[in-house]
């Protein structure tokens, strides 16, 4: 068993940046765990067709990193994991990659004070174990009586299947979520017909995309300072949205009279229109930009099907208005398991797995400590991703916390760390309380909830709040223990220090 001081569980934007950092604190002994073939995360794994970013470029990329080469205001899916690999060569992240080491199980060992790992390749011991697996890495797949005696090609918009030529197929959407609505523009044109399946029609906006000059990449370039005004500026008109998201939805009124305004001039059928018409305030689920969505859905071969699926046949699907369409392909573009961290069941702390620590609903201390689970760290865990700007911000907020954690455990020689029950509910009890009355919880179905209807995703305030909530930290928000041994080799072994 190979024993390392720290290891991170995946290699998307959080994990990357953890290494990052740690490597800039002088900090070498740690691996990065990926199941994956490659780096990248969610943005190695989401190839579908038209996928790109919907935060603008300027905000999508570690403040200490900036790219002024991006093509456009909001870059392809190809740019942010070419920006990440050349992230990862820069600041020589990829000697502690361990690509294909899956965690299958992780176990904190109370009495060596480490965790044990086992992977789909070795098993590894670590002092401290951070979970970087992100929001967005477990495909959700719905359970639709049949499907499995369905005779055609079935896969999720999270591993699309490029071997698959959909040119003259009969193919069925399931989905109108920010996937699917950046993939069907795409493959409209090509298939013989399109079944849209949509349960909850999403709240469409103006996509102010353009390309970037080349003048302007080289003005980027050439004065940096620019790039980080225009990055402050659009954090800023971000963060403006948090009053009506949070306090008061009349606020998004003009919102919703653009986004209503943007479906009356592409739409023209009213019938249409109307079921492509929210019933539920703009912002409650995560908005849409695209200019290309609703006119695909009025071309002659697309349908939009609204009433709910009944069954799958093995050619086709039935709704249930009794409706039977033959299909060859079908695509769930149905999203993520989110609010659930799937990680969860297979990390065991001191009495449990995190996920039966959590029975259905997701907290932690500012997102990163869950008491019972020493030495644990998670990046962008419970309600810390922001609503209404980049996670990047957030994220890297926390990776800093979380070095700070590190070299107060180093310096004090603390063998554990383990947040307070009574810091963590109090805390979890404040992000619940600034929950209630904002607009994810006004009545829409989204996957920002849990099974229990708890917004356990977002964060319910300003990005800027959340990075100063975890700007230092508080050893006093912590039970410790040191090391078996003080710098005069007194025996200290499960003293508190705190
Ligand atoms: O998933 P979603 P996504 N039967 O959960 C429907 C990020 N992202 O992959 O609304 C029928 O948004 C579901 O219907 P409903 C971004 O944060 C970022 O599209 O629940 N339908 C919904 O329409 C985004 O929010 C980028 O009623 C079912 C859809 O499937 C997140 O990823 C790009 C169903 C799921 O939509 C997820 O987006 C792409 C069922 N059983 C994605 N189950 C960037 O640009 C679910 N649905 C950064």
């Amino acid at each position: 068993m190979t024993h390392v001081h720290v290891a991170i569980i995946g290699a998307g934007f959080s994990g990357l940046c953890m290494a990052i950092r740690l490597r800039d604190h002088g900090m070498e002994d740690f691996i990065v765990l990926e199941r994956a073939g490659d780096i990248g995360g969610a943005w190695h794994d989401n190839t579908y067709p038209g996928c790109a970013c919907d935060v603008p470029s300027a905000l999508y990329s570690f403040s200490f990193a900036p790219r002024p080469h991006w093509t456009s205001t909001f870059p392809t899916q190809r740019e942010v994991a070419d920006y990440l690999h050349r992230c990862a060569d820069t600041y020589g992240v990829r000697p502690h990659l361990r690509l294909r080491h899956e965690v299958l199980f992780a176990k904190w060992r109370e009495e060596e004070a480490y965790w044990e790992i086992t992977t789909a390749r070795e098993t590894y011991t670590a002092n401290v174990l951070i979970a970087a697996t992100g929001p967005l890495s477990e495909p959700a797949s719905p359970s639709i009586p049949g499907l499995e005696r369905f005779a055609g090609d079935v896969f999720h918009s999270a591993a699309w299947d490029h071997t698959l030529n959909l040119a003259d197929r009969r193919v069925a959407v399931i989905g109108t979520g920010a996937s699917a609505t950046q993939f069907i523009p795409e493959i409209q044109p090509i298939v013989s017909r399109l079944y849209v399946f949509q349960r909850t029609p999403p709240w469409v906006m103006p996509r102010l995309d353009r390309r970037r000059a080349d003048w302007e990449r080289r003005l980027y370039r050439r004065f940096p300072v620019l790039q980080r005004v225009v990055r402050t500026t659009i954090f800023w008109a971000r963060e403006s949205l948090v009053a009506g998201l949070t306090v008061n939805r009349r606020l998004l009124k003009p919102a919703e009279w653009l986004a209503r305004l943007h479906l009356h001039s592409q739409v023209r059928d009213p019938g249409l229109r109307a079921a492509l018409t929210p019933d539920y305030t703009i912002g409650c689920k995560r908005l849409i930009l695209s200019n290309r969505y609703l006119p695909a859905i009025t071309q002659a071969n697309t349908e939009l099907v609204t009433d709910a699926i009944w069954a799958v046949t093995p050619d086709g699907i039935v709704t249930e208005d009794g409706a039977h369409r033959l299909i060859n392909v079908i695509i769930h573009a149905t999203g993520f398991e989110a609010a659930h961290m799937p990680i969860a069941h297979r990390l065991h702390g001191r009495t449990s797995s995190l996920a039966e620590r959590w029975n259905g609903s997701a907290e932690a201390y500012l997102g990163t400590a869950v008491a019972g689970f020493p030495n644990l760290f998670l990046l962008l865990g419970p309600n810390t991703v922001s609503g209404q700007n980049s996670s990047l911000l957030t994220m890297e907020a926390q990776v800093n916390y979380v070095v700070d954690a590190l070299r107060f455990m180093s310096r004090f020689r603390v063998a554990t760390l383990d947040v307070r029950r009574d810091t963590q509910s109090s805390f979890v009890a404040d992000v619940q309380a600034r929950m209630k009355g904002t607009v994810w919880l006004s009545g829409c179905h989204s996957w920002y909830l849990d099974e229990r209807g708890r917004n356990t995703t977002l964060w319910p305030g300003l990005t800027g709040t959340f990075r100063r909530r975890v700007r230092r930290f508080d050893p006093g928000d912590y039970l410790l223990r040191l090391a078996p041994h003080d710098a005069d080799g007194a025996d200290l072994t499960g003293k508190d220090l705190i």
